[in-house]
Parts: C-alpha cells; structure tokens; sequence
C-alpha cells in the first residue's frame, strides 16, 4: 500500500465553485455577437482551455478564424472577459460547491497541502469572493503559466511552489483536458462530474460532496 498523499491540487471552476457556467455564459454572448452558435456541449471542449486558446477554437468552430488579426482576437478576449468579470461580481462564499468548505478545513486540520491550478487569470478575485484564500499554501498565477491545459505544466508549477513531489499529490479536476494534464503531471487524479469525459481520471465521482478525507486516502492508498 502507498504512503499518505502530501498534497491536494485543486482546480477552481467547476470544482471549488461553478464559474464553469459564467464562463460559458460569457462566450455565448461573445459568440453569438460573432453570429457562431455555442452549446453546452461544444462548450465541455473549452473548459480549462485559456482565454486566447478558446477564443482560436470558437472562431475555427465558426470557420471565423482568418477573418480577424491578432489585435482584434485580443479585443475580443477582452470583451469575453468584461462580460465574465461582471458576471462574477455576484460571488459569495455562499457559491462554494457542496462540501467544498468541509473538505478544506479537514485538510487542513489533517495538515496536508492545499494549492490550486487554475488557467483562470481570475483566479485570485473568485478566491477571495469565495471567502477561501486562507486555506491555499499557494495559488499559481496564470499569467506565469505558458502552455494551458492539458499540457501538465500548471499542475506541476503548483506542486514545485509547496515542495511536495507529484507522485505525492492528488489532483482534481472537472475538465478532461484537466484530467490529462494531472496524468500527465505524475499525480493521481480524480474527476468530478460525468463518467463519459472524465473516463481517463484515476476515479470519478459524480459531485464535489463525495470528497472527503477518509475516501481519497482509501482511493490514493490502494492505486497502483
Ligand atoms: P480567464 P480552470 C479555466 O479555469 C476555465 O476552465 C476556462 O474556461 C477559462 O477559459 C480559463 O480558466 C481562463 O480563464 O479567462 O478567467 O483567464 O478550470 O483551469 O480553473
Ligand atoms: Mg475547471
């Protein structure tokens, strides 16, 4: 059997709160000003993809990305990200997802590390809006971070800054792309949402409610 795990990574939309939604929403109006339909489904695609990658797959999904120049992408991204930041103006530590507060504080009292890997530039704002930056040992900034999701680099940026070795880590994600990045990394992970994206996590649970300490022990510890 494994040795304790050192450290838990946790993404942030879709997992520690569901900005997931805002995010969709802000590229729905984007892309619907664009005349690109947008769905939820196509939407999975774009879940931890930065702002510029997804801004490149909804144009192409349009057959829309020759018809713009660097500039304007970025004006665009702008935009998206005006309509996202208004969106999340209304957080309050009353959006944390269902036993998301319990996990943190048992963690914590379990002294074991808590960092987070998001690809959200907003991801300092949202925290503190959560009520929860006390609890993370540390929060990669994305702006630092070169290669988005599914590359591993975010996950791995996190574990060098709280000095635990990814084979020590558990990972957590609602993304596929976020999955493999976890893989990819080295840790062990666990997808929260539906079986048929997150197939490639080491386990999957159906809602954030089911984390707690005593079952991602037994989950990690009996891993190969
Ligand atoms: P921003 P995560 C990701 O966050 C989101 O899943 C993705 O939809 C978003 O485009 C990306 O952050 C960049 O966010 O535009 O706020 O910088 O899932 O890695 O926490
Ligand atoms: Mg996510």
């Amino acid at each position: 059997m494994k040795n304790k795990f050192e450290a838990v990574i946790f993404d942030l939309d879709g997992v520690i709160t569901d900005t997931a939604e805002y995010h969709y929403l802000a590229w729905k109006q984007l892309s619907e000003e664009l005349g690109i339909p947008l769905d939820r489904e196509f939407n999975e695609k774009l879940k931890g993809i930065s702002r510029m990658e997804s801004l490149e797959i909804i144009l192409a999904h349009g057959d829309r990305q020759n018809d713009f120049t660097q500039q304007e992408k970025e004006e665009l991204a702008t935009k998206k990200n005006a309509y996202y930041v208004e969106l999340i103006k209304q957080i309050t530590p009353d959006d944390l997802l269902p036993g998301i507060l319990a996990f943190l504080k048992e963690l914590k009292e379990a002294q074991i590390k808590i960092a987070m890997a998001s690809m959200s530039k907003n991801a300092f704002t949202v925290t503190n809006s959560l009520g929860v930056m006390e609890y993370f040992d540390h929060i990669v900034d994305a702006a630092t971070v070169a290669k988005s999701k599914p590359d591993p680099e975010v996950f791995l940026k996190a574990a060098e800054a709280i000095s635990v070795s990814p084979e020590n880590c558990i990972g957590i994600e609602d993304a596929a792309a976020g999955v493999t990045a976890i893989h990819d990394a080295g840790m062990y992970s666990i997808g929260i949402g539906d079986e048929k994206t997150l197939g490639h996590a080491n386990t999957v649970l159906q809602s954030t409610e089911q984390l707690d300490l005593k079952t991602i022990t037994q989950l990690y510890q009996t891993s190969k």
